[in-house]
């Protein structure tokens, strides 16, 4: 029997554009998600779970169900519709009422300024690759925290890592360009010039509250430990997922043997990057200011070495086995492993987590505080009776929960658990048929309906005891 501290938030975690729907409503600039869903794939982020006008509802249901905290991202569309300029006040005054009900029911809102969805005004001009994107995020998130006082924690990003990955390496986010390494990497970089900046301002302004970002932390492990060329394949697999970006964060620089994983992977897949002195200067002040670490995490990756050409598949299906990563001088990812896996080829390690926040608490000791923002199983869920037996769910949480639980143990300083997804939202590009929450949702009538996995995470955040 493991038990949680006293002051552990158990969370739900949402994202404007994959929750609220209502991408046409009260004044809400496009994103370049709008187009690139309507020209890729067979869904849109209409409705989405509606809740724009739903919210309400899932307030409620969290504070019924124990949920005492929520992430909730501001659709940066919805303040400046082409991402600068002139306020949408109906976009603001949203966010007020929005705010004033987790507050109402008692369910801390943690706010993230951006997830995944620049405004296309914005995103068309080239996204965090034009530098004229951090000036306008800095001044949008200036908006915010002046404006949303009664926001206590702030997330600039979340998830700069995929963010990358999927413009840039995979293709399966707009703008879709594949296995471009130099925009990937520059993508990271400027982006986190941009968390930077924010956090020095928010510090600078004497604003009360808690800020921190959120990365996506998937572990690396070599498929087999004792040959060196598969050791190297999981350093440089993870230089381009986490490292490059935990450097930035918390060392405002990028170490030796990150910066030389950087120029190999360059030298053999092409390009170069601008890294100018004065962004060094602004990631060392912003270094030491951050309050919090989310750490997203869901599957851990095997890696061989590669070197062949280049190929990636995205499983967007859930047809397992679908999946193909290998990058040229990098690695290839091994899914035929000992180890249980999703439908859309997600290798479930609990252990990948417990290893993943020892390595921050020893390579980073100047971080403060970690919440886990994101964690959750994706599945096909069977509704049947009005509810879903979602028993999978509950043992994957569970176990990540009590990999939390050790690494706590151990000395690490975790201080909640924010399951994906609060109620069910379509997935970025997976679409509806992915469903992760503890609340399924009927797309249709979207009626709400507490899953099994609800009633377990309400009786574990009353008695904080995993069994
Ligand atoms: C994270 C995102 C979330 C959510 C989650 C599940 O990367 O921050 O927005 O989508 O992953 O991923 P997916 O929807 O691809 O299954």
């Amino acid at each position: 029997m493991k038990r949680l501290p006293e002051d552990f938030i158990f969370g739900g975690a949402t994202a404007a554009y994959q929750a609220e729907g209502a991408t046409h409503e009260d004044g809400k600039g496009r994103v370049a998600w709008d187009t690139f869903l309507e020209e890729n794939y067979w869904y849109t982020a209409e409705p989405a779970s509606d809740f724009y006008h739903k919210y309400p509802l899932d307030l409620q249901l969290a504070q019924e169900f124990g949920v005492n905290g929520i992430r909730i991202s501001i659709a940066w569309s919805r303040i400046f519709p082409t991402g600068f300029g002139e306020v949408n006040q109906k976009g603001v005054d949203f966010y007020h009422k929005l705010f004033a009900e987790c507050h109402k029911r008692h369910v801390e809102p943690f706010v993230t300024l951006h997830h995944f969805d620049t405004p296309e005004s914005l995103h068309s001009k080239g996204d965090f690759l034009n530098r004229e994107n951090i000036d306008h995020f800095v001044d949008y998130a200036a908006f915010c925290f002046k404006e949303f006082s009664e926001v206590n924690y702030w997330t600039t990003f979340n998830e700069i890592g995929p963010i990358g990955d999927g413009q840039y390496l995979v293709g399966k986010f707009p703008p879709g360009i594949q296995y471009d390494f130099a925009k990937l990497f520059q993508s990271h970089h400027n982006m986190m010039v941009a968390h930077a900046r924010a956090v020095k301002l928010f510090k600078d302004s004497g604003y009360s509250g808690e800020i921190g970002v959120v990365h996506a932390l998937p572990t690396k492990y070599p498929y087999n430990p004792a040959d060196p060329a598969d050791v190297r394949a999981a350093e440089l697999e993870d230089i381009i997922h986490n490292k490059f970006i935990l450097d930035a964060t918390y060392l405002g620089d990028y170490s030796k043997k990150t910066i030389e994983g950087v120029l190999h992977i360059l030298s053999v897949n092409g390009g170069k990057l601008d890294l100018q002195d004065e962004d060094f200067a602004v990631l060392k002040a912003a270094k030491d200011l951050n309050d919090f670490l989310g750490i997203n995490y869901y599957m851990s990756d095997w890696m061989r070495a590669f070197d062949g050409e280049t190929e990636i598949t995205h499983n967007a299906t859930g047809d397992k086995g679908g999946s193909k990563y290998q990058i040229k001088g990098v690695g290839r990812r091994e899914f035929d492993v000992d180890i249980p896996r999703t439908d859309w080829d997600w290798l479930i390690y609990p252990q990948g987590l417990y290893d993943q926040i020892m390595r921050i608490k020893q390579d980073y000791p100047n971080y403060k505080k970690i919440y886990i923002t994101e964690n959750g199983l994706g599945y096909k869920d069977e509704f049947v009776n009005g509810t879903v037996y979602d028993d999978a769910r509950i043992d994957y949480v569970k176990q990540h929960l009590s990999a939390v639980s050790d690494a706590i143990h151990d000395g690490a300083n975790v201080k909640g658990y924010f399951i994906w997804s609060l109620m069910d939202v379509f997935s970025w590009s997976n679409g509806y048929e992915k469903r992760y929450g503890l609340f399924y949702v009927d797309f249709e009538t979207q009626e709400r309906y507490p899953k099994k996995s609800a009633y377990w995470y309400r009786d574990l955040a009353q008695r904080r005891v995993i069994e």
